[in-house]
């Protein structure tokens, strides 16, 4: 019996090594990847990596949306330093559940729907802990393919550039819907409504909830009834993509005037939700998905079957992050201090969109610099093209997207005349 097993032992070790050997011919060791071609740098994070190359003392960094003090330096909020103090005991490691933190999932519907909605008392919310915004938008995608796999998300003209990318991924087309005006440099309000009307009845919409990147430019409340209204005659189903709720007026609750408008003429609708930029979580990866369903029933099926989306694809989200969103929240005194720090921030950018608009002012550029003022949040979508780009990044070091967006939250006192000197030398000629 002994024999028997060694020899047959050595056979099956003499044939997987032949297997080997025949793998070996038939394809150099080299040619598993032998295809992949590098990836096209990403347009916005890319910028940081070339940024952080840049051994210049005088660069400036304007291109990913990340706050920035005045001295230029990120910030971690007083209330998320306090939140990490009182959670520093907690020895707590185990997994959360698939959805997530059931508290910073409530807190976070109520910043979204209101402190005192009735549809979450109704229990009508489908929501799950996302990893940020880019993961809510994700998940998202990938269950509008699952269960309507026939149709199309229309997108703004520009957008987040990652949008395309999710959208992608998730196999679902793409379509486009007018925004931007690029001589107005506000809203086409007209395009957008027209692209409203013509789309097939039943489209699924992405729309930027507030302080839209990267044009900086928001429908007016009159606008968004007017969206609102034609999104129910044509039977539209709204995606909301709130990554700045705060950062455009300073006031969440007034950040959320869109989604309040399409609660009250009972739309149903779905939001993606982000701390990274109004707590500065960027890191910790934590925001919400959330899509408001008819009822209870049908509330507790969507949000089982995101959860089967999130099961594959990263189990249950990170905890940490969610821990200090729920500290914060859930505790009046620390969501106070958090929207005041949140206040903070809006006004910090605004003052640096006077600041930049006067300064070139002051040096006499021949072109209108109002837009910097009328737009609002955190970008300013200057109008620069990508050469004049290339030039502000190859002749004075300062780094910003091709599309000529300007992330106000890089702009400081220190930095802010030096800036407005670089893009008045690259534009006074155009
Ligand atoms: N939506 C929009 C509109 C958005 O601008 C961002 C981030 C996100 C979602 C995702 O953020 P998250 O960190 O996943 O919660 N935008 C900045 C950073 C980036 O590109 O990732 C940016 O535009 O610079």
């Amino acid at each position: 019996m002994a024999v028997r097993n060694s020899m047959l032992n050595r056979l099956l070790s003499r044939s997987s090594d032949l297997g080997v050997a025949r793998w070996m011919s038939s394809s150099s060791s080299s040619s598993w990847w032998k295809s992949v071609e590098p990836a096209p740098k990403d347009p916005i994070l890319g910028v940081t990596e070339a940024f952080l190359a840049d051994p210049s003392p005088d660069k400036v960094n304007v291109g990913v949306g990340a706050y920035r003090d005045d001295n230029g330096k990120p910030v971690v909020l007083d209330c998320v330093r306090e939140a990490e103090r009182r959670i520093a005991g907690s020895s707590f490691m185990e997994y959360l559940p698939m959805g997530g933190s059931v508290k910073m999932v409530e807190e976070t519907l109520k910043l979204a729907y209101g402190e005192n909605s009735e549809l979450i008392k109704d229990k009508r919310i489908a929501a799950v802990q996302s990893l940020s915004g880019t993961g809510a938008c994700r998940l998202f995608a990938d269950f509008q393919k699952r269960f309507h796999p026939d149709s199309q998300i229309y997108i703004p003209v520009p957008t987040w550039a990652n949008h395309h990318n999710i959208w992608r991924d998730a196999h679902v087309p793409q379509r486009t819907y007018h925004y931007y005006h690029p001589e107005t440099k506000g809203l086409d309000f007209a395009g957008l409504m027209d692209d409203i009307k013509n789309a097939p009845n039943g489209s699924f919409f992405l729309l930027h909830a507030c302080a839209h990147n990267p044009t900086g430019v928001d429908p007016s409340e009159e606008q968004w009834k007017e969206i609102s209204y034609q999104f129910k005659v044509k039977g539209h189903f709204p995606f909301f993509d709130m990554a700045y709720q705060g950062f455009a007026s300073g006031d969440p609750e007034r950040d959320a005037k869109a989604i309040r408008i399409f609660l009250e003429d009972g739309h149903l609708f779905g939001i993606a939700q982000s701390y990274a930029k109004n707590m500065g979580l960027y890191g910790q990866r934590v925001g919400c998905l959330s899509v408001l369903c008819e009822d209870e029933k049908q509330a507790v099926a969507v949000k089982s079957q995101l959860q089967q989306l999130a099961r594959p694809m990263y189990s249950n989200p990170p905890l940490h992050g969610a821990l200090i969103v729920s500290t914060i929240l859930g505790d009046a005194d620390l969501k106070n201090l958090w929207l005041k720090e949140v206040k903070v921030m809006a006004d910090r950018i605004i003052g640096m969109r006077t600041a930049l608009q006067e300064n070139l002012e002051k040096l006499r550029s021949p072109l209108s610099w109002e837009h910097i003022t009328n737009q609002i949040g955190m970008f300013c979508y200057s109008g620069m093209t990508p050469e004049q780009v290339d030039r502000l990044t190859n002749e004075f070091h300062i780094y910003l997207t091709r599309n000529g967006r300007i992330s106000m939250a890089g702009v400081t006192t220190g930095n802010v005349g030096y800036l407005a000197n670089a893009i008045h030398e690259v534009t006074k000629s155009a």
